[in-house]
């Protein structure tokens, strides 16, 4: 059977950091999309990368005493130990400073030159380098430096030794930049970018996202400059060496770069040869990029003649302590060290079960150890527990074979298609809310039918064999669903029951057929436990 293929991207993240938890948000989501993709018989490309033409880039390399491209090379070093370590399992990783890349950047920036979609323009604007981003007044307030607070610019209020204008959330003043650049005729693409939205109704999801972006083209469409004079280090614009590309092209086209022969020749595992994945099937962003994915970037791809991505997902922000995540105010959250503190699952399950995708939250930690507790470490383990310990005690030498009790397998049945509906259109909160909700089922029949006073009486023992084989094999069912959120512990649980080849298997995309068998389940060791509860302080 020739496989589909799937191709899903993180975000391309800065490198003036090492990621953080919203990062990790991003990759974790676009991680278990890829997982559950992959394990359904879809050939299977998932990329991450690193954005690293920043004007914080220069600084963060001389605040460390280092080179710029040592810097870059460290930092996208360490941006791979966190994916690696959190286990992300991407197939490639990709740097805007990639020589592959620079080769297909050139190629588009003259398509769209020839095209006529680029032109030169001297401009005087305002830049805030925090931000990375052009500022017109409108973005900007007034700070009053005497009281230190700030307020809406208006006309009656004039600028002065002691009331400046400033970024809101920098609350710095923004560079003014005169200087000639090249612009991309965005302007020219409205019509048919409003086509195309109008043809693809779930281009953006969630759709409150979706009519953001469309209201924002419906008011007005601003063309965009792509190029710098000042930066010496980035790629050359084909048609005038004296400028170099500035941020939407050196790093969106990343995403069609891992797609090219050239990269797939050099960088690229063998088995995903000879794949065609653009256009991609899947973008996760954060909202704070989803004008540039949704607006700027299929207008470059029409310029040069690309297809364009089938679908964004939006994700929403996190604060912590109602704040932005910032290294001045401490209150950063490093993934790693959280994993390491309470557990890669605990992090898994309250960032992709405690809100929708899309929804805007603030860090709760009692609310991610008491969700941890509740579902994994009670609902889950225990009963999991339970069948261990009973059948070790039954003492089965051939295993537990293929005896199941019909009582609840329409649960199951409805299960596994709301699952299947769910996780396909990237519901992650939906479909692990479905999967505990088995479990509670799984839980009541366990407490109605009370194995631990039926195993105390020898005549029972068929009864009991039978209800702890229904339970093992409804919980094998869970487990593959679960595979693609917390692929490590599931890992762990096949082996428990004597399945140890499960993951290869999985991995080969067979969730379809492992779900099918009927399996023997050899339980020989109590083993330690996967999911401790935590105490709440
Ligand atoms: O914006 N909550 O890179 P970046 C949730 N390179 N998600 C968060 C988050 C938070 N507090 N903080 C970051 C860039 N993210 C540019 C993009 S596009 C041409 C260039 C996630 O390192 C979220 O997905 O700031 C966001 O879109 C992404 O990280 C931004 O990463």
């Amino acid at each position: 059977m020739q496989k589909d293929t799937f191709f899903i991207t993180t975000p391309i993240y800065y490198t003036n950091w090492i990621p953080h938890i919203g990062h990790a948000y991003s990759s974790l989501i676009a991680d278990t999309i890829a997982r559950s993709n992959k394990i359904n018989w879809k050939k299977t490309k998932f990329s991450t990368w690193v954005d690293e033409n920043s004007q914080k880039v220069v600084e963060k390399a001389e605040e460390k005493n280092m080179s710029i491209s040592d810097y870059l090379d460290f930092m996208a070093d360490e941006h791979k130990k966190v994916w690696n370590w959190l286990k992300i399992n991407y197939t490639d990783f990709i740097r805007t400073t990639d020589k592959v890349h620079h080769k297909l950047v050139k190629e588009v920036l003259q398509k769209s030159f020839d095209n006529g979609d680029i032109y030169e323009w001297e401009y005087e604007w305002m830049y805030c380098v925090w931000c990375e981003a052009f500022k017109k007044d409108d973005d900007l307030v007034y700070l009053n430096k005497e009281k230190n607070v700030t307020f809406p610019i208006t006309d009656k209020v004039k600028v002065n030794d002691n009331i400046i204008k400033v970024c809101p959330d920098h609350l710095k003043t923004p560079d003014t930049i005169k200087e000639k650049n090249y612009f991309f005729k965005l302007s020219k693409y409205e019509d048919k970018l409003k086509e195309f939205y109008k043809n693809n109704p779930e281009f953006v999801t969630p759709s409150d996202r979706f009519n953001e972006v469309k209201a924002f083209v419906d008011r007005w469409l601003e063309d965009f400059s792509i190029s710098r004079e000042t930066n010496k280090f980035w790629v050359k614009l084909p048609f005038d060496d004296t400028q170099v590309t500035y941020v939407w092209y050196d790093a969106l086209y990343n995403y069609v770069t891992v797609t090219t022969p050239e990269w797939e020749e050099k960088k690229c595992s063998k088995s995903l040869k000879w794949y065609n994945f653009w256009p991609a099937d899947l973008h996760v962003v954060g909202k704070d990029i989803i004008r540039f994915h949704a607006i700027y970037w299929p207008a470059m791809l029409m310029s040069a003649g690309y297809e364009l991505p089938k679908q964004i997902l939006t994700t929403g922000f996190m604060t912590v302590d109602w704040q932005k995540m910032s290294k001045s105010i401490w209150n950063v959250i490093d993934p790693v060290k959280y994993s390491e503190d309470y557990s890669k699952d605990m992090m898994v399950l309250y960032l992709l079960s405690a809100f929708n995708i899309g929804q805007d939250w603030d860090f709760d930690q009692k609310q991610a150890i008491l969700t941890y507790n509740a579902k994994l470490a009670n609902n889950f383990w225990n009963l999991v527990n339970r069948v261990v310990v009973l059948t070790i005690k039954l003492g089965l030498e051939n295993g537990l074979k293929w005896n199941i009790n019909k009582i609840i397998a329409n649960d199951l049945v409805n299960y596994i298609s709301d699952f299947d509906k769910n996780i396909s259109k990237y519901n992650l909160k939906e479909s692990l809310d479905l999967s505990f909700k088995f479990l509670d089922v799984l839980n009541k029949y366990v407490d109605e039918t009370q194995p631990w006073t039926l195993i105390k009486d020898e005549s029972k023992k068929e009864e009991v064999i039978d209800i702890f084989y229904t339970i093992s094999e409804w919980l094998r069912q869970v487990w593959l669903n679960l595979y693609s959120f917390f692929p490590e512990k599931m890992w762990e649980l096949f082996n428990k029951i004597g399945l140890s080849w499960y993951v290869e298997e999985l991995e080969a995309w067979k969730i379809q057929e492992l779900r099918n068998k009927k399996e023997v389940f050899m339980i020989k060791e109590k083993g330690e436990a996967l999911f401790e509860r935590f105490d709440v302080n």
